[in-house]
């Protein structure tokens, strides 16, 4: 209950607290911020995307995730402070407000609700989603193995026993399909990026080939101007590249999918930490990792803008 300004940002939180966050948000800002469902999860969840908008008709926009990996705190966390700070600084940042003022921005924070829930109540490392897959006792596919890019590759698995499993055919899982029928209907999405955590990486396509991405030196420049903007604020050093040159092969994953469909600007993010606290991180560095990232992140949705 209550409002987003009174709204603890410094601690973790249940999956029914972020879905009442988004509806007071909406309620405080219905001009700037809408919700659409854009699906519904394994075990019939609301797929929640905020929408920011200050006006047009399908303006060439911002895709922005969290919590595809339900174990990924700091993600979802971090999507709850992005979305308060599109609307402060709306109006009084200047980067901001161009952007806004000429694109809107799409916001997932709980792209995987039914693991998010699942974290809470059952097991804190959970990573996958929640289907039942046919003929296993093993519960759910990995969704960022599910996408319609080098599907079934290396990097990824056909065991449900496995933390990367795939599931049984690309986009087979509703939390996958969903975006993707969003992204398809919407066709003017300009960046999106998906963000992870951890490791203190920003990476771009591809995953799933060594094979350089066409825009491989543009996604590079401007991967290297966000990192130093998110390390200006506290010094947190940031790799960045492709996914299989900086991080693992990885077959599958959903920038490979979008950068295929022309989205240029995909990108990824693995947040805090380096490994010390990793998936655990004390909510004490939410705020501060949710800071720095948004400063890289403004930098990857000026670029866009600008080009
Ligand atoms: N890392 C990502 C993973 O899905 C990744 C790395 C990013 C793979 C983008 C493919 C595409 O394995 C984490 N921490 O989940
Ligand atoms: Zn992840």
């Amino acid at each position: 209950a209550g409002n987003t300004d009174s709204f603890d940002y410094t601690n973790y939180h249940t999956l029914s607290q972020i879905y009442s966050f988004q509806d007071m948000l909406v309620v405080e800002n219905p001009k700037l911020v809408s919700k659409t469902v854009i699906g519904h999860s394994v075990e019939g969840r609301p797929l929640n995307v905020l929408k920011f908008s200050t006006g047009g008709s399908n303006r060439p926009a911002i895709w922005i995730d969290t919590g595809i990996h339900a174990r990924e705190w700091v993600t979802q966390a971090s999507g709850i402070v992005f979305a308060k700070k599109i609307l402060t600084e709306y109006g009084t940042d200047s980067v901001l407000t161009e952007i806004l003022n000429r694109m809107d921005i799409f916001l997932e924070m709980v792209v995987n609700p039914d693991g998010y829930h699942f974290t809470h109540t059952n097991n804190r490392m959970w990573r996958k989603n929640r289907k039942q897959n046919e003929d296993s006792s093993c519960v759910g596919v990995d969704l960022n193995r599910n996408w319609n890019a080098g599907f079934g590759g290396r990097g990824s698995s056909n065991n449900p026993c496995t933390e990367t499993y795939h599931g049984t055919r690309a986009h087979s899982e509703p939390e996958v399909k969903s975006i993707v029928k969003f992204v398809r209907s919407h066709g003017n999405i300009k960046a999106f990026i998906s963000i992870h955590s951890y490791s203190q990486m920003l990476l771009y396509p591809y995953g799933y080939t060594r094979n350089p991405a066409k825009d491989q030196a543009e996604l590079d420049q401007v991967a290297q101007k966000a990192v130093t903007a998110l390390a200006s604020l506290y010094g947190t050093n940031y790799r960045y590249g492709s996914i299989i040159k900086t991080i693992y092969q990885s077959s599958g994953g959903s920038i490979d999918w979008t950068y295929k469909k022309g989205i240029k600007y995909s990108y990824t993010f693995e947040l805090r930490d380096t490994g010390h606290f990793g998936f655990i991180l004390p909510a004490n560095q939410i705020v501060p990792t949710a800071n720095e990232t948004w400063l890289a992140l403004k930098v990857i949705m000026d670029h866009t803008l600008k080009n």
